[in-house]
């Protein structure tokens, strides 16, 4: 058959090329029906050949036209269409949808040589037979699992599905505009107002009179994603819709995956999970509401929060379903239903789900978790494997990871049976609940895929359930001790953050602001392009973003010979909900990691200065949105890595939102010997091109680059505090610096957040300058639009 490529120079980069167009939207959908090798030559017309050509002119390319023969072997693909047809809902928590995964992405791996497995992946993505979504898991994890693939990369997530991105009303729209030329197009906001580009445009406000407190701030930045500000919910849908927020928690995983064996997944699980709903809170504390409170399914609760995602799934044309307020959980029991993908019986038990969760408590308290193992003669084996491996004292806890498995759950389940499938099983309660028995045919909502599940309140919700059954663990442990949180050598004098620029604050300010970027829609929109319906379609997101900084980090060395350190940075509020100081206990959970690095310091003072870019956990913003085109005409050395490359905290994100006047957080540094830290099998790969967010994300097939538990120094209770009275009690550190005391590797700084509220950037990375905003049409009444508010002023306000 012929592939038809729209780059070149096809010398160069045949590989990355052949792969790449297996991606393009372009060709697809129209040499689907083929039976042999001439009818798909015939079945890539004319018209096909017009549209690419076109598209490649437009990007100033030459097209170039790659015969790919059939596969070796013809894959059989009857069983992974029963499983999840064509046009389907693929969900990642329903179990055979994962089965169907694994079972195409084994068909991936098969092949020998690379050409075979284009060929292999060029007929499956072809097939009739195959869900569009579960092709993108089960190919992007062969792609990083064979050998023969590492070093390709793929378009960013948005190009290749933006219909779990972007409001279906967007997509529409991006649809209208593929009809049209260029000079009739807009841009399109894909979320948050216009009125951003309006305020540019007034950077002294005129326009915005208003904007003098985050409430009135509120009312016109955060509007136009999915919902108003009546439900105070809405307040931090910038935060839950961000495509790099949701990009990574698809990206990781993809990486960990439920069957594939990586170093300390399950342990990551609860790690990255931690930090995602930690800096949440951070989040929604700046914008007045109160810290999560954790959602217990297993009590059969009533879901307070509602979520009307407006998207839909492009392939099955069915919407993600949306949730009303105060809906009651409820067991899932679904006839099958093989023609909208659910071949089995949907099931899940709440009471099931409470049993999970009373036995995983008692293993814990019980400090040993029942393992069973189903023998060749079909004996079973039952083992005790104790909760805490190596005591409850070490500074190691293998055991966490153990939790970790069976709490997800993934295939590492010592014992998926007695354990059950806690954390998926409430994904799935949540997802199914506007229709718990399948009356309705609904699909499921956002909180039951993995590119859209952050969306969703629920989600940080029933995270912090689970995370607190992580920290019901931690609590068995006993506090680190003096001894085994002090590293000697290294005293930290010093810390500042310091803005960088000719115009930057003093130390320890941080700032914040909006920021609106362009991505291009048209490459993702699975339309028809002809000579007339050439270039990109503009599309604006509205999302936070940060001034850069530099960590300033004063340290002596007191031994006479250099030291390797590792550095850890983490930060957490000041204040709780009511503005009063937390007390140490409860800000502890609220620490989320910003960096980790490992430095040598040789005797003696020195600065050591750590760029905000440079952050462990994160990825920049090209790798979150890259426009993969742009990238490769510069040559495939800065080319980076599928889903290992898209796995990490998008870079605009690292900063949580501040304050008008400014919000105060703790900034904490620690350091501890990197000798004692960093296992063998760690290093970099030299074939991964671009920036891994190590500490969510890990190093591709290595050991986790750090052997303290995850979290550390504040996944465990501190240690109380002497008392040197008789008749008193040893007490809990009132706050950070009692934790903090005399240790000499760490250090604490007060920093004040500062939200700029007027200031929206115009990344300028899109559409044409002339080119004009198209108003958004989703939250926008016609009705009210423009109505004279109570002062009399034109309003662009709905709520009039
Ligand atoms: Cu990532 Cu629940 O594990 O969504």
């Amino acid at each position: 058959r012929t592939i038809l490529i729209a780059r070149v120079p096809i010398e160069k980069e045949a590989l990355e090329g052949w792969l790449s167009a297996i991606w393009e939207k372009l060709p697809k959908g129209r040499v689907g029906k083929a039976q042999n090798q001439d009818d798909m030559e015939k079945a890539t017309s004319s018209v096909v050949q017009q549209e690419v050509t076109a598209y490649a002119k437009s990007k100033g390319r030459t097209v170039i036209s790659i015969k790919i023969p059939m596969p070796k072997v013809m894959p059989n693909l009857s069983s992974v269409r029963a499983a999840c047809p064509r046009k389907a809902a693929f969900s990642f928590f329903y179990p055979p949808h994962q089965d169907a995964m694994y079972e195409l992405f084994q068909v991936f791996m098969k092949p020998e040589t690379v050409e075979d497995f284009i060929a292999t992946v060029a007929y499956c993505r072809d097939s009739d037979m195959m869900n569009p979504r579960l092709f993108l898991y089960a190919y992007s994890k062969a792609c990083l699992t064979r050998k023969d693939t590492r070093g390709f990369q793929f378009p960013s997530l948005y190009e290749v599905m933006p219909d779990v991105f972007v409001n279906t009303v967007v997509v529409r729209q991006a649809e209208e505009y593929s009809g049209m030329p260029m000079e009739a197009r807009k841009v399109l906001t894909a979320n948050g107002p216009s009125m951003m580009a309006q305020a540019m445009a007034n950077p002294d406000g005129d326009l915005n009179p208003d904007v003098e407190s985050p409430a009135q701030e509120r009312q016109i930045f955060n509007r136009s994603y999915t919902g108003r500000d009546f439900n105070p919910e809405n307040k931090l849908a910038y935060f839950r819709e961000d495509m790099g927020v949701n990009s990574h928690h698809h990206h990781w995983h993809v990486v960990y995956a439920p069957k594939e064996k990586l170093d300390r997944k399950g342990e990551l699980f609860y790690y990255m999970h931690h930090n995602l709903v930690a800096r949440y809170d951070a989040e929604r504390l700046s914008n007045g509401l109160p810290r999560v409170i954790p959602l217990d399914i297993t009590t059969r609760p009533i879901i307070a929060e509602a979520y009307f995602s407006k998207l839909t799934a492009e392939n099955s044309k069915m919407a993600y379903a949306g949730r009303q307020a105060n809906t009651p959980v409820a067991d899932i029991d679904i006839p099958p239903d093989p023609d909208a993908g659910m071949p089995d019986l949907d099931r899940v038990n709440i009471e099931d789900m409470r049993k999970s969760k009373d036995r995983i408590l008692e293993a814990i308290d019980s400090g040993f978790f029942i393992k069973r193992e189903e023998l060749e003669d079909g004996r079973l084996k039952l083992t005790q494997v104790p909760a805490f491996p190596d005591g409850t004292s070490s500074v190691t806890d293998p055991g966490v990871d153990i939790l970790g498995n069976l709490m997800e759950s993934n295939d590492f389940s010592i014992n998926q049976k007695f354990y059950g499938d806690l954390h998926n099983d409430g994904h799935r309660i949540m997802s199914r609940v506007h229709d718990p028995r399948g009356h309705f045919k609904e699909s499921y909502g956002a909180v039951g895929d993995l590119p859209t599940a952050m969306r969703d309140p629920a989600f940080y919700r029933w995270h912090k359930f689970i995370d607190e059954m992580f920290e019901y663990y931690k609590r068995q442990m006993k506090p680190y001790t003096e001894a085994q949180l002090i590293w000697e050598p290294i005293q930290v004098e010093n810390i500042s953050v310091q803005i960088k620029g000719n115009a930057a604050p003093a130390p320890n300010i941080l700032k914040t602001y909006w920021m609106q970027s362009d991505i291009d829609l048209g490459r993702g929109l699975d339309i028809r392009r002809s000579l007339s319906r050439e270039g990109a379609i503009w599309a604006r997101i509205t999302h936070l973003n940060h001034e850069e900084f530099q960590y300033k980090i004063n340290v002596i060395n007191n031994s006479t010979t250099p030291v390797r350190g590792t550095f850890r940075i983490f930060m957490a509020p000041r204040d709780n909900e009511h503005g009063q100081r937390l007390y140490y206990i409860q800000q502890r959970l609220l620490f989320f990691e910003m960096d980790k690095f490992v430095h040598t310091v040789p005797p003696g003072r020195q600065e050591v200065v750590r760029e905000s870019t440079e952050s462990a956990i994160t990825i920049p913003w090209e790798q979150s949105f890259k426009d993969l085109e742009d990238q490769l005409q510069d040559g495939p050395k800065e080319i980076p890595h599928i889903a290992v490359c898209g796995c990490g905290w998008p870079q605009h994100m690292l900063v949580p939102r501040g304050l008008p006047q400014g919000m105060f957080f703790d900034l904490f540094v620690m350091v501890t010997n990197a000798e004692e830290d960093i296992p063998e099998g760690s290093e970099p790969n030299p074939d991964v091109k671009c920036k891994e967010s190590i500490s969510f994300c890990g190093i591709l097939n290595k050991k986790y680059p750090d052997l303290k538990p995850m979290g550390f120094p504040f996944d465990r209770e501190p240690s109380k505090i002497k008392s040197n009275q008789a008749d008193m009690m040893d007490k809990d550190p009132q706050h950070l610096s009692g934790f903090i005391g005399n240790k000499p590797n760490m250090k604490a700084v007060e920093i004040k957040i500062i939200h700029e509220t007027r200031k929206v950037k115009l990344r300028g990375n899109g559409a044409p300058p002339e080119m004009p905003v198209r108003e958004p049409e989703l939250a926008t009444s016609k009705r009210t639009k423009n109505r004279p508010n109570r002062n009399g002023r034109e309003s662009p306000d709905y709520f009039d």
